[in-house]
């Protein structure tokens, strides 16, 4: 009796188990089962975040908390180009996230799309669905190791999701909303980047760190200023503006300033959605490209790197003598849509 009790209280303990996390080969795999709420959160996002080409410092201790929102909100992709965005934090792409491996993420995320403004406020973008859509959201973290069914489920409006995972793998990694129909998420600007440092940071020393995401955009035209996602041309992959950190041209506009011989660390995530793009920057030679941010994935004296969607890569040069030194997704029809910028080393 005794023995039977005996085994029936370690198939408990193994059951409840199940959803834990797990650790094999110094690696940390899954972790608890998310939960969602439906009480009213704290509006902002929270955590070691930034916005390209800003590159956010790490937090200290083994857990962080990371507060993401969902919210549909006008986003302008260059100057005469706004549609209603479906975006993480305030932006497209969403905010960059900085963890360092070993460190678990207590996440949560409130999706705010029943608190866009109502249509007949601004009857001018009536045609526009994102601007007043209650529209389902998810997130799908590629930095993660967990079960996608319960961790990236989809949570209506309203509601808030809490979950939890761990760094195993240094680099650039994407994450995304993964809510059916997945394309159309993305293309509403659902996208955006970690950034997973090793334990004790990435190796050697650079004078600048810069992170850009690139994306496509699929845009069809409403009226004079006004645009919407088009799940057409996005099927066709057939982009009307392709940007580095979500608007055309702006570093052609505003070019990032530094000094001649200084060492640059650029931190770069192609979050497609459906692309490649080969990053170039004209005048010099990457002296180190760690595919997928990792640095045991080394290269050296590469002209581009190649990428793919969802793949990315830390690049590491020096601009050589005083001068502008445009830098470009050297497919040109990527670069002519809006993915290039210009560095000035003076
Ligand atoms: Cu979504």
């Amino acid at each position: 009796m005794r023995y039977i009790f005996a085994c029936s209280f370690l198939l408990f303990l193994c059951s409840c188990n199940q959803t834990q996390s797990s650790s094999h080969y110094g690696k940390n795999y899954g972790a608890p089962t998310a939960t969602v709420s439906n009480g009213a959160e704290p509006k902002g996002i929270k955590g070691p975040l930034s916005y390209g080409p800003d590159v956010p410092a790490a937090a200290s201790g083994d857990t962080i908390e990371v507060k993401f929102d969902v919210q549909h909100k006008r986003f302008h992709v260059k100057n005469d180009v706004a549609y209603t965005a479906w975006m993480f934090g305030d932006s497209v792409p969403g905010p960059i996230l900085k963890v360092r491996v070993g460190q678990t993420v207590k996440f949560s995320m409130t999706n705010r799309s029943n608190e866009a403004a109502p249509m007949s406020m601004d009857m001018d973008h009536s045609m526009d669905m994102g601007h007043s859509a209650q529209m389902p959201h998810s997130i799908d973290f590629h930095a993660a190791m967990v079960n996608p069914e319960d961790k990236y489920r989809t949570v209506n409006p309203g509601e808030t999701i809490h979950f939890t995972w761990t760094a195993n793998y240094p680099g650039v990694f994407m994450y995304h909303c993964g809510t059916p129909m997945v394309l159309m998420h993305m293309t509403y600007g659902m996208i955006g980047m970690v950034i997973v440092e090793p334990k004790n940071g990435f190796p050697g020393k650079v004078d600048h760190e810069y992170a850009f995401v690139q994306n496509e955009y699929y845009l069809k035209k409403i009226n004079d200023s006004s645009y919407t996602p088009d799940t057409v041309t996005a099927r066709l992959k057939q982009p009307t503006f392709v940007a580095f950190n979500g608007k055309v041209a702006q570093y052609i506009l505003h070019p990032i300033h530094v000094k001649a011989g200084d060492r640059i660390r650029v931190y770069f995530m192609n979050d497609g959605p459906n692309n490649a793009t080969s990053f170039h920057v004209i005048g010099t030679i990457f002296d180190k490209v760690w595919f997928d941010g990792n640095p045991r994935n080394e290269f050296e004296g590469m002209q581009a790197v190649y990428l793919g969607p969802a793949c990315g890569a830390i690049m590491e040069f020096v601009l050589p003598e005083k001068g502008r030194y445009t830098f470009v997704d050297h497919s040109f029809a990527d670069a002519e849509m809006g993915a290039m910028g210009q560095f000035v080393a003076e």
